[in-house]
């Protein structure tokens, strides 16, 4: 595993819990933590679990079973791409890359290698979203016909927040766009379908931020917020959006889906609930995803005993650690990632030429 900040914490906390709570679960090793700074990677080796440490990726990508790519996304394409040329299976964070051409060249590789690949989409993994999913493809919504979806946080609200990788283009590629940006376009994709064009706008309110290091200021080369229009191949209209810098707002994905016979609206903030229109068209009802039926919920507690955002890690690190298991594909592969980072270019090329602009095949 490369990377051991928030994610890496998330995907070992879920390695931990794996065997714990779910019965079939793939045993799961956790072999080689890496990192470049060897006394905060052995310190973090010892607390996540790992067996050893490595300084440089290159002499263990080949050893492994699994490849986690937790790193910043300028991070992502030379050590997942030597990996999967070495055979080995790769998760990697969102976004794929921080460009198309680099998640193009991830994409390609992965298809050569023929093994399985993940992006880290975990936001599919939540049982209201599964739930959601299977109401759709069951036609009680009858025709998708709208879509919404908004992904809020507020931490960079403040002018003297630090730069940080996230705030540099050459590192992050975007930023809202592509830090949060990509989980609503996958969760777009995942419940209605493919987006055939968009009309988007991008927007950087705070152009310096003070270095992280406390000598002097960094530009901020990307963007605090964006807002699209989408046009999805069957027909279906949608509008995206997301912000950094909304005050407040600290981890608010909200998706609403519209059919002509019904809709559903969730938010990431209360994730153990769907409100679904009811039967008789007098408003939305709240339905609880707590019973053990709903997706996912077998694994855990009593009905009624909630689940937070930490268990989508353990769902989403057992479906693709069942996949290596069995050699099987796995979705959100890296096939899914570089069809949400065409959108995501789509975006900021709308946004560069003030116009419509389809998304790239
Ligand atoms: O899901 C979110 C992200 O993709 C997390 O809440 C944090 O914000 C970490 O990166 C983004």
């Amino acid at each position: 595993m490369l990377g051991y900040g928030f994610m890496g914490e998330a995907h070992a906390n879920a390695f931990a819990r794996l065997p714990m709570f779910v019965d079939d679960a793939p045993a799961v090793e956790r072999d080689v933590l890496i990192g470049r700074d060897e006394a905060a990677l052995a310190e973090a080796a010892d607390r996540l679990g790992f067996a050893r440490t490595a300084t440089d990726w290159r002499e263990v990508v080949d050893e492994v079973d699994a490849f986690y790519n937790l790193g910043p996304n300028d991070v992502h394409p030379e050590p997942t791409i030597t990996a999967l040329e070495a055979g080995t299976p790769v998760l990697c964070e969102k976004p794929l890359a921080p460009t198309l051409s680099a998640a193009e060249r991830m994409a390609t590789a992965a298809a050569d290698a023929g093994v399985p690949t993940g992006v880290g989409f975990n936001y599919r993994y939540v049982p209201a979203i599964q739930y959601a999913k299977e109401l759709i493809e069951a036609g009680e919504l009858g025709e998708i016909r709208q879509f919404r979806g908004r992904y809020l946080q507020d931490w960079l609200v403040d002018p003297d927040a630090p730069a940080s990788w996230r705030t540099d283009a050459e590192r992050a590629g975007s930023g809202a766009l592509g830090d949060l940006g990509a989980h609503t376009v996958d969760l777009a994709r995942f419940l209605v379908g493919e987006i055939e064009r968009v009309s988007g706008q991008t927007t950087t309110f705070v152009d310096e931020r003070p270095a992280a290091d406390g000598t002097g200021t960094e530009p901020v080369t990307v963007d605090d917020a964006y807002g699209a229009q989408v046009r999805f191949d069957n027909g279906a209209a949608g509008t995206l959006e997301a912000s950094r810098v909304a005050p407040g707002r600290k981890n608010d994905h909200t998706i609403e889906v519209e059919g002509t016979e019904g809709a559903v609206r969730f938010s990431l903030e209360r994730l153990n609930e769907l409100e679904v229109l009811g039967s008789e068209n007098r408003g939305f009802e709240t339905v609880l995803v707590t019973e053990t039926d709903d997706p996912f919920l077998d694994h855990w507690w009593p009905p009624g005993h909630v689940l937070g955002w930490e268990h989508t890690f353990v769902h989403e690190n057992d479906a693709f650690l069942s996949a290596v298991a069995d050699g099987t594909s796995y979705s959100p592969g890296f096939a899914d990632g570089l069809a949400v980072q065409r959108v995501l270019d789509a975006i900021q090329a709308s946004d560069e030429r003030g116009e419509w602009v389809a998304v790239g095949q």
